[in-house]
């Protein structure tokens, strides 16, 4: 399989294991997790894959998405999901500051209402400001904020740091955005 072929079956399997694990009559469990041979016989009818592509794609993904459980026998994305699952995301104390990448015309919603998880469970948060960019080059001309995170976590807030180093917070309030 060239690189390009992992891509797209990647994006599919992004698509199964946080939003939409029903276009392969599959589901997941609480935890998020995939059966990984109901996985494989799923994806199959799309794309070629067996176990050896699926472990070179989790093995070489550059966000690091997808974890298998200990024993191997599920899969489940780190982070990410629109469905509602608990994949055990750490409570954490985050750094002072931490970035939002966005597209500019968001920016007065935004500005509004502070940021809202969307579609996702969370509000995804990056650790640095070039990472932010690359975030929200995704949806247009990017815009990054600067999250006050220090802040909002001595005022009760809580934060989560996924498996892949995304950190995840409900909502931020506008007052601890800056825009840069
Ligand atoms: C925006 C990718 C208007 C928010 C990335 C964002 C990330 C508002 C969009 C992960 C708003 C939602 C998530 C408000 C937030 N008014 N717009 N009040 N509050 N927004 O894709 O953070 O490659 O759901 O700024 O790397 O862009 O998929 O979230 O622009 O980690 O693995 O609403 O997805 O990872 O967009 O990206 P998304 P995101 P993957």
């Amino acid at each position: 399989e060239t690189t390009h072929d992992l891509t797209r079956i990647s994006k599919y399997i992004s698509l199964i294991l946080r939003h939409k694990p029903e276009v392969i009559g599959i589901k997941l469990d609480t935890h998020g997790w995939a059966d990984v041979n109901a996985l494989l016989a799923g994806i199959s009818r799309k794309h070629p894959i067996n176990r050896d592509i699926l472990e070179e794609i989790v093995q070489s993904d550059e966000k690091q998405r997808y974890s298998f459980s200990e024993d191997g026998t599920k899969i489940r994305a780190n982070q990410g999901h629109s469905i509602q699952v608990d994949v055990e995301l750490p409570m954490t104390e985050p750094p002072e500051t931490l970035y939002h990448g966005t597209a500019q015309r968001f920016a007065a919603s935004i500005e509004n209402q502070g940021l809202l998880p969307q579609s996702r469970l969370y509000v995804h948060l990056s650790p640095d400001q070039e990472t932010a960019e690359k975030v929200g080059r995704r949806h247009g001309k990017p815009v990054i904020y600067l999250v006050d995170a220090g802040q909002m976590h001595r005022d009760g807030y809580l934060f989560y740091l996924s498996a892949n180093g995304v950190w995840l917070t409900k909502v931020v309030p506008a007052p601890y955005l800056k825009r840069l």
